[in-house]
């Protein structure tokens, strides 16, 4: 895909459902031949992306056989969620370009966005602008991306950093309680984002069940990311159940 086909088919996607949803497979933990079988069952169930990557996905060759490997049998975008600049690689359709706008290191803000722009131009991957925002403690995206995690009951902190990504021009935001995380983005954090947020609105973090992930959509998410609940081992009817959830809740 060139041009901006992804964002126009997610914004076509959120037309027809009240949230979608995104699956991430983490290339370090699963292989090709399960993520490829995963990917088809997640696509028939309704999700409307995949998203390849995750702070410690560090091996760029195999994530690149993972993204060819799994686009051959789906119809919906494979799209890259990169924790550095080793998460740029071929044959994707997009690439959540973001910056880690709470990170105490500057390299999370713009070196490593500056390091890998030539390599999503050269693959020709559609760049979607993301403020990637990470949300509490103790996670692998918070301690790799050096970052200062706005606290659980802070909503207005998350608000005020969504609304400066909206006055840059950031068309996406990502609120991220991390991989495996014990507690979610609040509905509330989630609620007072969307009052002053006019993007697309992801949630990510220990999402793994109906109830919560209703919530967080009926606060105002546009999009849900769960991983590490197919990781562990959750059945694909129970993926379904809150994908069916999500697309009705808003
Ligand atoms: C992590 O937000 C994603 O970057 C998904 O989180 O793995 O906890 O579902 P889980």
């Amino acid at each position: 895909m060139t041009g901006n086909k992804v964002e126009t088919f997610l914004k076509s996607e959120l037309k027809k459902k009240n949230a979608l949803l995104f699956v991430l497979i983490d290339s370090e933990v699963s292989n090709l031949e399960s993520s490829s079988k995963l990917v088809k069952d997640v696509e028939k169930i309704g999700a409307s992306a995949i998203l390849v990557g995750g702070s410690s996905a560090t091996d760029q060759i195999e994530m690149s056989k993972v993204v060819r490997g799994i686009k051959k049998g789906i119809k919906i975008p494979v799209i890259l969620f990169p924790g550095n600049v080793t998460g740029v690689v071929p044959d994707a359709d997009a690439i959540l370009f973001s910056s880690l706008m709470n990170s105490e290191n500057p390299y999370f803000i713009t070196q490593a966005q500056a390091l890998g722009a030539p390599s999503v131009l050269k693959f020709g991957l559609e760049p979607l602008p993301t403020a990637y925002l990470v949300i509490g403690e103790g996670t692998s995206a918070w301690f790799v991306g050096s970052a200062k995690g706005i606290p659980f009951d802070k909503p207005k902190i998350a608000a005020a950093y969504s609304l400066a990504a909206q006055f840059l021009g950031m068309r996406f935001v990502y609120l991220e309680a991390g991989s495996g995380a014990k507690s979610t983005v609040t509905p509330e954090m989630v609620k007072t984002v969307r009052k002053v947020y006019d993007g697309f609105l992801i949630v990510g973090g220990g999402i793994r069940d109906v109830k919560t992930a209703t919530a967080i959509v009926k606060a105002g998410a546009d999009a849900l990311v769960i991983g590490t609940f197919l990781e562990k081992g959750g059945s694909i009817k129970k993926l379904e159940e809150i994908a069916k959830a999500i697309q009705r809740s808003k």
